[in-house]
């Protein structure tokens, strides 16, 4: 098992890719399968991903077609891995734990971690200890109840979740959280989205996106800002070529001209597979990086003048009049943005964005779909706001084919936010959940991601409770967050596979196997499934059909029910122990409880489910006001001072988040190396490097720490001025904790301050 060695860097570059998927796509899925299993197990994981019956894809949140129109094969490439990658044969077993230390597990890299296979029986690291030895489930759980209960405050412990959470384990946990006193939830979402759950609240009413796939099939322009979809929502390419069928356009706003932006070869028809497939793309802006705000700024202002120049012909004012406040102090400042300002944040011509305005003037219909590209600047929620101005002009909002479109990432990241994974969840929830179940929900907000560090740093949380995902890994400023995580007195995580938290440990700390998407659910009261919500806020069932990993796995509902039964004691109110037994009874509460699912278990019983409303679509806006709400944004770009770039850290195409599945980025042409940053040949000349020069990435932050990530190769690529990329999670050491949007707290991944250095080893 331990057979698979730390991958050693060795790159070798080949010309970016003008083109996703095609038969490629499909080979190298099949290999990654068949490395991880049996072509029986294969095909039987294949063949159940995105049907009616089957289970829901566990990589991203792009939603399925419905019921009558899915494709046999209703899954990308990534999909196919990220499901092979869960139903693998290989097992971590306690003799593992055994013949490898904590910190022997702690120099090996993530890829290495992954590839040993789904954890298999409790573990538990106990105080002074260097190994994790097994434990019974009962107690594992005893010892995590007993912790929780010795905590001063419940605000001392924190409850992490990542988006793969099903909506039944998500609506528990928070209720064990809540019931147990805290709104500590952070959540992955903290460092995603956040930026458009907070941009859109405010002006909108709803932290979601408003389209549906239709839409997307049938609007005129969709732009796609921030985002790579031919890797990390690579169906979404289908629907864009269907927008594309129908007469639409499309518009990529991008630093890197990303492979499935420019052309995609559709992987299930004849045409995709033989032909030159389908440009995507009509328009690619190779933006500065953060220079969207200016962007969105621009248009607006060339919006507003148009409408002044043939009036009555532009804006939607019957629209602005009745939705809508604000119009009048965002016009004033829309008007006055410089084109000089403008030209030098984005680095597009004029011409350009008049290119854009003009295809603004001929679509009827627009909807713009962005993801981490906006979301992870400091001015990520100013950016998004101005989006919705743009959208507001011209009553883009609340109509078929229109709309706004936050890509999510986790397939059911958004379905935990709507269960109540947040720690500022509205008040109206907390009463909610309070009649339900007889008591009173804590009122004061509980800690995010980023201020769950700063607790666990200062010592004012003690405990964390990691709910599927790899939080050190995921987090910024990797150094301040592992020291943090080890100064808890208990650590644990609930997960399916070894990842690097398992290896920083509190005092005491806990691995708590459970099952996996594919995996097939038995409780007392017989075969269970589970529910997810898409990016579309499509809610729908999901069934594993594997035979568990292990015999000792409990599924998540199990674990939080257990869990809570035992630090809480049992009580009338709430049943934990027939929430365990029959998921169907945890369905009957979050209808009673979560808006919009009432009669949930007869309405998920339905072929593909049902669509949650989004009052956005009637023209209902929540907001203080009862209306959509246009903003002034002050005009904010990135201040990148000679010799200095702005590294964005992103994904390759062979990983999931922070486990990569190998170490290529295909449509990149970056094989067999991640340790790698991508610059402008024009930017390298000017610093003084040269293509695969060594180099040390160097982080610029006011207080005057050095955070560095040391031998990278460089590759000269064509990426917009003044930009660099490099992979997360391997870059997330530069990311300074502090370092955040303003207003959602998300660390700035895609805007953090370097310099190159040449590495030192090499000279
Ligand atoms: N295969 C695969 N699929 C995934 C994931 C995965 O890891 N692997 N992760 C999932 C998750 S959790 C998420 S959140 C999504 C993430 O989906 P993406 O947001 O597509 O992910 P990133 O790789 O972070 O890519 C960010 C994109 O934004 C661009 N960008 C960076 N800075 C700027 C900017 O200032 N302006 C503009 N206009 N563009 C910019 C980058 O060049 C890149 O194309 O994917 C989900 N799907
Ligand atoms: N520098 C930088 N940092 C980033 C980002 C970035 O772009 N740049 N992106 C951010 C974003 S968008 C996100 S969403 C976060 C992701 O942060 P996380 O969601 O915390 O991280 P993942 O890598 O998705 O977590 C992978 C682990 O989840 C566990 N797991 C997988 N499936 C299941 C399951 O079904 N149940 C359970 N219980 N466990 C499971 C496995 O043990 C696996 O090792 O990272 C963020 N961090
Ligand atoms: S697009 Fe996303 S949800 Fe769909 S199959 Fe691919 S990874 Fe899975
Ligand atoms: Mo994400």
């Amino acid at each position: 098992m331990s057979g698979i060695e730390d991958p050693v860097d060795d790159l070798s570059v080949t010309p970016p890719k003008r083109w996703a998927t095609g038969v490629p796509a499909v080979t190298h899925a099949l290999e990654y399968s068949l490395g991880q299993t049996t072509v029986r197990r294969t095909a039987l994981t294949l063949l159940n991903i995105n049907q009616v019956k089957g289970f829901d894809c566990p990589g991203c949140a792009w939603p399925e077609p419905a019921a009558g129109k899915r494709h046999r094969n209703e899954y990308c490439e990534n999909g196919a891995k990220h499901i092979s990658d869960e139903a693998t044969s290989r097992r971590v077993t306690a003799d593992f734990f055994q013949q490898y230390s904590i910190a022997e597990l702690g120099a090996r890299s993530d890829y290495w971690l992954n590839q040993q296979g789904r954890l298999t029986e409790p573990m538990i690291k106990r105080p002074g200890a260097e190994h994790y030895e097994p434990i019974g489930w009962d107690e594992a759980l005893d010892v995590l109840a007993g912790e929780l209960r010795r905590l001063d405050s419940p605000d001392e412990a924190l409850f992490y979740t990542s988006g793969r959470l099903n909506n039944e384990a998500a609506f528990l946990l928070q209720l064990f959280a809540r019931a147990y006193g805290t709104n500590n939830l952070p959540d992955c979402s903290n460092m995603c989205h956040e930026s458009s759950g907070s941009a859109l609240t405010e002006t909108l009413g709803i932290g979601k996106g408003s389209v549906s796939l239709d839409d997307i099939h049938t609007a005129d322009l969709v732009f796609v800002v921030g985002q790579n979809p031919g890797t990390n929502h690579p169906r979404m390419l289908t629907a864009l070529e269907e927008t594309k069928r129908n007469g639409g356009k499309v518009i990529a706003v991008n630093p890197l001209p990303e492979a499935g932006l420019i052309r995609f070869k559709h992987p299930q028809k004849a045409r995709g597979v033989i032909g030159r497939g389908t440009a995507i793309a009509d328009q690619f802006l190779q933006i500065r990086p953060g220079g969207d705000l200016a962007l969105f700024q621009a248009l607006n202002r060339l919006l507003l003048e148009a409408e002044d120049e043939r009036p009555g012909t532009v804006l939607d004012h019957a629209f602005i009049s009745a939705h809508t406040t604000g119009f009048a102090d965002f016009a004033d400042h829309a008007r006055k943005i410089a084109w000089e300002d403008v030209l030098d944040a984005t680095g597009l011509t004029r011409e350009e964005i008049e290119r854009v305005h003009d295809r603004v003037l001929e679509s009827g219909k627009i909807i713009v779909c962005w993801a981490m590209g906006l979301t992870q600047h400091k001015h990520g929620v100013p950016t998004i706001r101005e989006v919705v101005n743009f959208l507001l002009l011209r009553g883009n909002i609340g109509r078929p084919g229109a709309g706004v479109c936050p890509v999510r990432g986790h397939s059911n990241v958004q379905g935990d936010r709507t269960m109540g994974i947040w720690e500022r969840m509205p008040q109206t929830f907390l009463d909610a959940l309070g009649r339900e179940f007889g008591f009173t929900p804590p009122t004061r907000h509980g800690l995010d991601s980023v201020d769950g560090i700063r607790a666990m740093r200062d010592g004012t949380a003690k405990l964390f409770l990691g709910v599927a995902g790899n939080f050190v890994r995921a987090s910024p400023d990797s150094h301040v967050t592992e020291e943090a995580m080890r100064r808890c007195r208990l650590t644990a995580h609930i997960s399916t596979k070894l990842n690097r938290s398992h290896t920083v440990c509190g005092d005491t700390a806990l691995i708590l196997p459970t099952l996996g998407r594919s995996d097939r659910d038995i409780q007392a009261s017989g075969e269970q499934f589970i529910t997810v919500e898409d990016s579309m806020s499509e809610v729908h069932a999901s069934r594993g059909r594997l035979a568990p990993a292990s015999p000792h796995l409990l599924s998540e509902v199990a674990i939080i029910s257990r869990l809570a039964h035992r630090t809480l004691g049992g009580t009338p109110a709430i049943p934990w122990e027939e929430f365990e037994a029959d998921y169907g009874s945890v369905r009957d509460r979050i209808s009673r409880v979560v808006p919009g699912f009432e009669d949930f278990n007869a309405r998920v019983a339905a072929p593909g489910g049902f669509r949650l409303p989004n009052p956005v679509n009637r023209r209902v806006f929540r907001t203080s006001s009862g209306k959509a709400v246009f903003t002034v944004n002050g005009f904010t770009m990135p201040d990148i001072p000679e010799g200095h770039l702005l590294l964005q850290t992103l994904r390759s195409h062979d990983q999931w988040n922070t486990v990569p599945y190998a170490m290529d980025d295909r449509y990149r042409g970056i094989h067999n190396a991640r340790r790698v940053v991508l610059v402008n040949p024009a930017d390298l000349t000017a610093l003084g490097f040269a293509d695969r020069d060594r180099v040390d990435l160097v982080a610029v932050w006011h207080d005057g720490l050095e955070r560095r990530a040391e031998d990278f190769r460089v590759v000269a690529y064509p990426a917009s001025r003044g930009s660099a990329a490099s992979y997360y999670p391997e870059t997330n050491v530069l990311v300074p904790l502090d370092s955040v949007a303003d207003i959602s707290n998300t660390p700035t991944s895609k805007g953090v301050l370097i310099r190159l250095e040449a590495t030192r080893a090499a000279d």
